[in-house]
């Protein structure tokens, strides 16, 4: 059976979020200190997260910037409590310093939105041993919802995920370090996700795992007309359940209970 990070694939794996940010679009921004970010991370160990990925620069459409020292700041802390207590933690970030600043505080994935293009991360990736979830994105998180373009949503995500792979590969990391993510949100309007979401078979290709976060996005709401994030979660199970009915062996979500009830759900109908 494939692993990723240490943990068997032989189930779907659910990936809690916790935002080390002051400006989080799902939790109105209150919990944005160390206790708080602690806090909700440990509920979700508790309801069954398997893996915690911490972040402390929004990437979400038109998130604000924050310097590298700030990320740093807001996320090591919570990086090194959490793996002190034998977490399975994941750092979302684009930022080689940040990496190397998390992996050294004992993060064992490494979540990069920009799929290790930036500056030094490809070397810090390849200098260490962690997993690593590459992700597609069009554009840049300030800009990207602008106007995204395709002719082909999910075969040039496909294509651009294979491309990054080799890069990988190229530097000496192994594939079975690495989880593919097709960046549901990230430069696409909502018919371009809910073609990839309907494609994700196209993903299995390169037989790598298949992460998917879907929780709480936009599309939702625009689907299901619902303006408010935090009433989304009814659509984001429905897309979660369809991921793993996919084939995804990773999902990525704000609300662990919920979705671990759901896949129990699944699994169970799946094996009966
Ligand atoms: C993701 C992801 C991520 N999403 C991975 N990391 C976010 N690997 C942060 C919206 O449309 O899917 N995969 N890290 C959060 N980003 C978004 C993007 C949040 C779009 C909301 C939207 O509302």
């Amino acid at each position: 059976m494939n692993t990723f990070a240490g943990l068997s694939l032989n189930r779907p794996l659910v990936m809690g979020v916790v935002n080390a940010t002051p400006d989080s679009f799902s939790d109105g921004g209150e919990a944005y200190r160390f206790d708080d970010a602690l806090a909700r991370a440990y509920r979700m160990l508790e309801d069954g997260a398997d893996i915690i990925d911490i972040g402390g620069e929004s990437t979400r459409p038109g998130a604000a910037l924050v310097s590298i020292e700030e990320e740093i700041r807001r996320t090591v802390p919570v990086v090194e409590r959490l793996a002190r207590d034998g977490a399975k933690v994941s750092i979302d970030t684009r930022h080689a310093d940040v990496m190397q600043a998390a992996l050294d505080a004992g993060a064992v994935i490494l979540n990069d939105v920009s799929a290790l293009s930036g500056p030094g991360a490809l070397a810090v990736a390849s200098c260490s041993n962690a997993a690593i979830v590459l992700m597609h994105m069009q554009g840049e998180p300030g800009t990207m919802q602008a106007n995204p373009t395709y002719a082909d949503a999910p075969g040039e995500v496909l294509a651009y995920l294979k491309s990054r792979v080799a890069a990988c590969e190229a530097v000496g990391i192994d594939r079975a370090r690495i989880a593919l993510d097709p960046g549901i949100g990230f430069g696409k309007t909502a018919a371009h996700n809910l073609q990839i979401l309907k494609r994700l078979d196209l993903y299995q290709d390169l037989g790598l795992p298949l992460l998917l976060g879907v929780s709480r996005k936009s599309f939702i709401g625009q689907v299901a007309e619902q303006s408010d994030p935090q009433r989304r979660l009814p659509g984001s199970l429905a897309a979660a359940l369809w991921a793993v009915e996919q084939g995804a062996a990773i999902v990525r979500v704000h609300d662990v209970a919920e979705t671990v009830q759901a896949l129990k759900v699944w699994a169970a109908i799946k094996s009966a």
